[in-house]
């Protein structure tokens, strides 16, 4: 091609070994066609379960957007887009704290618990992003924040698969029951996923070691695992919703 055509194509080229590129490609097309499959399947469900099909499908949109956005960010710095992904986790990670209260709704869950949630996941994601944009020339503040990031974390693991959570779930039983569970899995091995993410980013890597040759190729390799982690979770978590939302309704109607 000559310059004149790379002039008018304004589309930039992801390079055949831009692996990080090429995630926030794909994830921003899987988030747009997962919120398109979401909205699209509403009709179906019962009334009382359209509320939490909603909520995955705008998961899912609020992510495709904020997707497209770091795409074009990555493309053109090639540096990690902080600030896109933790606007978009503020925004998407309280969601899916709605996501547990409302299908515990049936067992008369309190919107306490939602908010109790909600408060822990803020508290995680604003240390989390003191860790990682704010302390980028200290990596024992990275670690410190890293902490108190994972101390928030294990909170939320607790009311989820211990706490007053699991005893809706278990109160409610059948497909309730179920699909609490897997949620449950999601937030322990899922959302694991994103410590992981941040380690590799950190310089000095895992306590020290470092896995990845130079800060750029941290930074890539943070971003395909947070990739990786948000389409799997956003997306994971949405179909269990579905899937509970289409089994209520079944059952229900006949
Ligand atoms: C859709 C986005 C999701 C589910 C994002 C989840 C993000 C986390 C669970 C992030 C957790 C972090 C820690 C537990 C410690 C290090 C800092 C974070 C923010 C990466």
């Amino acid at each position: 091609m000559s310059n004149f055509m790379y002039l008018l194509a304004d589309v930039a080229k992801i390079a055949n070994d831009d692996y990080t590129g090429f995630t926030f490609f794909i994830g921003s097309m899987a988030m747009m066609a997962a919120s398109a499959f979401f909205f699209l399947s509403l009709s179906q469900f019962d009334n009382k379960w359209r509320t939490s099909v909603l909520v995955s499908g705008l998961i899912t949109f609020i992510a495709a957007v904020h997707y497209f956005y770091m795409r074009d960010y990555w493309d053109a710095y090639g540096e990690s887009p902080t600030f896109f992904r933790y606007v978009d986790w503020i925004l998407t990670v309280p969601l899916m704290c709605v996501e547990f209260f409302l299908i515990l709704r049936v067992a008369g869950a309190k919107q306490s618990l939602m908010w109790k949630l909600i408060f822990w996941s803020v508290v995680m994601l604003v240390t989390g992003y003191f860790g990682e944009a704010m302390s980028m020339d200290s990596p024992t503040m990275q670690w410190v924040w890293g902490l108190v990031s994972g101390i928030a974390y294990f909170i939320i693991v607790y009311i989820v698969w211990f706490g007053e959570a699991k005893k809706l779930a278990e109160s409610a039983g059948g497909n309730v029951l179920t699909a609490h569970k897997i949620l449950c899995w999601f937030v322990l091995v899922g959302w694991a996923i994103y410590p992981v993410g941040y380690i590799l980013g950190t310089e000095g890597g895992l306590f020290g070691v470092q896995l990845v040759e130079n800060i750029d190729a941290a930074q890539g390799a943070m971003n395909v695992v947070y990739n990786i982690g948000d389409s799997v979770n956003k997306i994971g978590f949405g179909l269990v919703v579905f899937a509970l939302a289409m089994k209520s309704t079944s059952t229900s109607s006949k």
